[in-house]
């Protein structure tokens, strides 16, 4: 048991756009100020954060001029020095202005396009200055909401040409960065383009440098779609394409809810961190949650404080449950282990595997003691164990 304070090297990193959500929703105004960045660096310094992310807009807004920029640059790289914070991921609004209401690089409107892509291409230029690793493409206004608004064979080739474009400059400039796509069922477009995890990473094989591009799955945005957000994410580890993750929670296949980390399906989460800290992924543990209306300053640090102990103490019950010797005979008894093994031995062909007689009825009959591993795995996680 530790008190699960955070440290660096535990890569905790938010979005500036998560502290300093202002709680503006579709049915009611701002229920909290908005929060200057250098406060959200300070504090999340102060919290055991190491790093932070941030869209063009959340840091520049959207109309400065380019001395008004500066001085937002500027002061924003004066707090990281001053507390060590690092950029770990940069990301463009392509989502706010209502001139991507039809989308950002598949809008129907050429111009839109065009603009979409100088926009993005201003921004890695600041993300190479500031060493941010991972850019991410979040594409919540690609998609629509009316059957025959968008070609999607078109909006395909069109996210690819802008992919393709985007690391083509990337490389020429010499920049260090990945990008990572963001799937999302729906919300704010009745359909969004790339939905699931799945479809990102069919999509990323199709394009001229697929090396550069990964995947940040969010949780909330595939439990959305009903699916199982651990196993999505390792099949993105599987793919060697889990570059960034947004971590949240959410109740089920409803809006998206963007709850803090471990609130909502927290048997879910619990998996999640066992995946991500078995798996081999190195990445920062970035949250992407909205503290929720009803919370004032106070309560945003609260909540992102939680974050980050719910993950430690998810961290903790994970390793526990792996160290358990009952828990390793569990696996032994359910098979586990077996299913690494290859199921042809080498040198076998598929004639040998067809000349076998197995007794069906014996292996149909036997039970895989699944559930007594289950248990032990809610023991550890209740903290019975
Ligand atoms: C927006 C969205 C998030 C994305 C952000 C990155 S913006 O808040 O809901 O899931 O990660 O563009
Ligand atoms: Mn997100
Ligand atoms: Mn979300």
């Amino acid at each position: 048991m530790t008190d699960y304070v955070p440290s660096r090297g535990d890569r905790f990193s938010f979005g500036l756009w998560t502290v300093g959500w202002p709680a503006r929703d579709m049915f009611g105004d701002a229920s909290r100020p908005p929060l200057d960045p250098v406060d959200a660096v300070e504090h999340l310094a102060k919290l055991g954060a190491y790093g932070v992310s941030f869209h063009d807009d959340d840091l520049i807004p959207h109309g400065s001029d380019e001395a008004a920029r500066e001085r937002y640059i500027t002061r924003f790289r004066e707090a990281l020095d001053a507390t060590g914070l690092v950029v770990s991921m940069m990301t463009t609004n392509l989502f706010t202005h209502p001139v991507f209401k039809d989308g950002a690089f598949t809008a129907n409107d050429r111009a839109v396009r065009r603009y979409a892509l100088a926009k993005v291409a201003r921004n890695l230029d600041l993300a190479a200055v500031l060493g941010a690793p991972t850019y991410v493409l979040w594409g919540g206004r690609e998609g629509a909401e009316s059957g025959a608004a968008k070609d999607v064979a078109s909006a395909l080739d069109r996210y690819k040409e802008a992919l393709d474009v985007l690391c083509g400059y990337v490389r020429e400039r010499g920049y260090g960065l990945r990008f990572a796509i963001e799937p999302k069922p729906n919300e704010p477009r009745g359909d969004i383009l790339l939905p699931t995890i799945g479809h990102a990473l069919a999509f990323v094989s199709t394009l001229d440098d697929p090396d550069r591009v990964g995947l940040n799955p969010e949780v909330g945005h595939e439990e959305m779609a009903g699916l199982n957000f651990a196993h999505g994410i390792a099949q993105a580890l599987w793919h060697g394409k889990l570059f960034h993750i947004d971590l949240n929670g959410q109740h089920g296949p409803r809006f998206d809810q963007d709850l803090r980390f471990g609130a909502g399906n927290l048997r879910g989460a619990f998996w999640t961190v066992d995946t991500l800290e078995s798996g081999g992924y190195t990445g920062p543990r970035h949250f992407d949650y909205k503290p929720p209306r009803t919370e004032d300053i106070g309560g945003v640090w609260d909540s992102a404080a939680a974050c980050m102990r719910t993950y430690l103490i998810l961290r903790e019950r994970a390793a526990a449950f792996r160290a358990d010797p009952e828990v390793r005979q569990a696996l032994a008894d359910a098979r586990v282990d077996e299913l690494a093994r290859p199921t042809l031995a080498p040198g076998e062909t598929l004639d040998d595997v067809r000349a076998e007689r197995p007794d069906i009825e014996a292996l149909a009959a036997r039970g895989m003691a699944f559930e007594r591993l289950d248990q032990l795995a809610m023991d550890h996680l209740l903290g019975a164990r």
